[in-house]
């Protein structure tokens, strides 16, 4: 048995049945061997954030895994995920619409920095719609680059 990791990802759908996409990535990720979902948050519906004019609004949220897979291993699950859920990187612009979006915000306390995998997420700390989930759940969390709280930073954001 290797060890559980304590891990947290941001969810997030543009596109489809963006309610369904959600709670079926959840699902699929608990069914994951290595991976359980301890916790999810509410759904919260934002604006997009960069990306083309006039795309449909977000449904986001953010869930706590307990994770025995290696951070790689954990991307390509999740990537994998994403394509069953008709994600299609290729014919995606940057900060495109899409249907399911699972992207790792930390995994334990590690840091990594290669290219296609930085941990902790490095734009976590100035999205919204991804410190109102995490507030929900675990407001007094420090945050690794700014030192405050989720719930400071995101008050010093609103
Ligand atoms: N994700 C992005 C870019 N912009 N905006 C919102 N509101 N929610 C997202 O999940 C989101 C975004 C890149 O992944
Ligand atoms: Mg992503
Ligand atoms: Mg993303």
């Amino acid at each position: 048995m290797s060890e559980l990791v304590d891990v947290w990802i941001a969810l997030g759908a543009n596109l489809g049945a963006r309610r369904a996409s959600l709670a079926g990535a959840l699902k699929a990720i608990d069914a994951t061997r290595g991976l359980a979902v301890r916790r999810s948050s509410p759904w919260f519906e934002t604006e997009p954030v960069g990306g083309p004019e006039g795309q449909p609004p977000y449904l986001n949220g953010v869930a706590e895994l307990a994770c025995s897979l290696s951070p790689r291993a954990l991307l390509r699950r999740l990537q994998e995920i994403e394509v069953a859920c008709g994600r299609d990187r290729a014919s995606e612009e940057r900060n495109g619409p899409r249907t399911l979006d699972l992207d790792v915000l930390f995994f334990g306390t590690d840091q990594i920095e290669q290219p296609d995998l930085v941990i902790p997420h490095p734009r976590l700390e100035e999205r919204t719609f991804v410190l109102q989930p995490l507030a929900a759940l675990i407001p007094e969390r420090r945050l690794p680059r700014c030192g405050r709280t989720v719930r400071e930073r995101l008050a010093e954001l609103s």
